[in-house]
């Protein structure tokens, strides 16, 4: 399979595991998980969980009942931080992904909600997979947990229970990424300084807060791949540290999107950095110094890649068009 195959395949299989954990919105009454779905079916890049596929896959996982409850888990935290940022009270947006903006469609005491819902059920599906991935009474098929006929999942209690160790440790990432010290902080202290008027400040801060605001949902991925994966614990450090600089990458590669591509081209307002009078790279360093910049921080992620024993190919080159992508 080549590059455009196999990213081809990974974004199919994440999006059938991000529709097939969403929650049933005959089944939930009022409105709530209808707005749920709709910022999450509104589209996306799948970044996230493409980059946990593929990191669990290059380390031999084949089981979807283990890994596909975090794929879809990743994607829910993301897209619920998307729409707690377009909130009136925050960046204010209308359009996003292409389409209006969750608030926008369903009000902005929704769009708290849905965000806040999305959040929850994220770790309402990523403790499923304990057993297998199921929500109810299924498992998957995958080489994941199998049932006997009275469908009682069996085979994932064995063996010092290497299964259950192996997503406490994921789901520790997976919180700490999303909390006070990762995605959660960064955006505080992005929305303070703005709130300020502080009008352009250091790279220090403005590192902190893409470290922890956007590189903290790309690190985790990647190492959450390699602990379902059965990765050391010294690679799984190593792709902590290429999520750090790709995902710094990716944030500086959105301010250079910002401001050199049209709404349409990017789904959701361009523009909108400098309407609220943020700093950002292209603010510190211009355009080219920017996309520079993004560059250097990814040639550096590649090359710690190249310091791990599985075959990192798809990954390397991953990470070089995300660099590089023009939405
Ligand atoms: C969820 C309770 C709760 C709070 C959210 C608003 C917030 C806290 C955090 C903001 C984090 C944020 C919006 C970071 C920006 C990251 C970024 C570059 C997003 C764009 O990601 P893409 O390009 O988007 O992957 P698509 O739409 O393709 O998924």
């Amino acid at each position: 399979m080549n590059y455009d195959e196999e990213l081809k395949k990974a974004q199919e299989t994440a999006e059938k595991l991000i529709r097939r954990y969403l929650p049933d919105e005959k089944s939930t009454p009022g409105r709530l998980a209808e707005a749920m779905n709709y910022s999450v079916l509104a589209g996306g890049k799948r970044v996230r969980p493409v980059l946990m596929l593929k990191t669990y896959e290059m380390y031999g996982g084949t089981d979807m009942g283990l890994i596909g409850p975090f794929a879809a888990a990743v994607e829910m935290i993301h897209t619920s931080s998307l729409v707690h940022d377009d909130l009136p009270d925050i960046d204010g947006d209308l359009y996003r992904r292409g389409r209006k903006t969750t608030h926008a469609e369903f009000g902005p005491a929704l769009g708290v909600l849905a965000g806040d819902a999305l959040m929850n059920w994220a770790y309402e599906t990523a403790v499923l997979a304990y057993d297998g991935g199921a929500r109810s009474g299924r498992t998957e098929s995958a080489g994941g947990a199998e049932t006997d006929q009275t469908g009682a999942v069996r085979g994932n209690r064995e063996c010092g229970d290497a299964r259950g160790e192996r997503v406490t440790r994921a789901l520790r990432v997976l919180l700490t990424r999303t909390g006070i010290c990762g995605m959660l902080g960064g955006q505080s202290v992005d929305v303070e300084n703005e709130k300020n008027g502080t009008l352009q400040f250091p790279k220090e801060t403005l590192d902190y807060i893409y470290l922890h605001k956007t590189a903290a949902l790309i690190e985790a991925p990647l190492m959450i791949g390699a602990i379902l994966g059965g990765a050391s614990e010294k690679d799984t450090e190593v792709l902590e540290q290429v999520g750090r600089k790709a995902g710094l990458a990716f944030q500086i590669r959105d301010d250079v999107l910002d401001v050199t591509k049209t709404t349409e081209e990017i789904g959701k307002p361009a523009g909108s950095d400098e309407k609220n009078g943020k700093t950002t790279y292209v603010t510190l360093f211009g355009v080219s110094g920017a996309d520079r910049e993004a560059q250097r921080l990814t040639d550096e992620a590649e090359a710690l890649l190249e310091g791990l024993s599985p075959d990192v190919h798809f990954l390397r080159e991953y990470l070089d068009r995300l660099a590089k992508r023009s939405r």
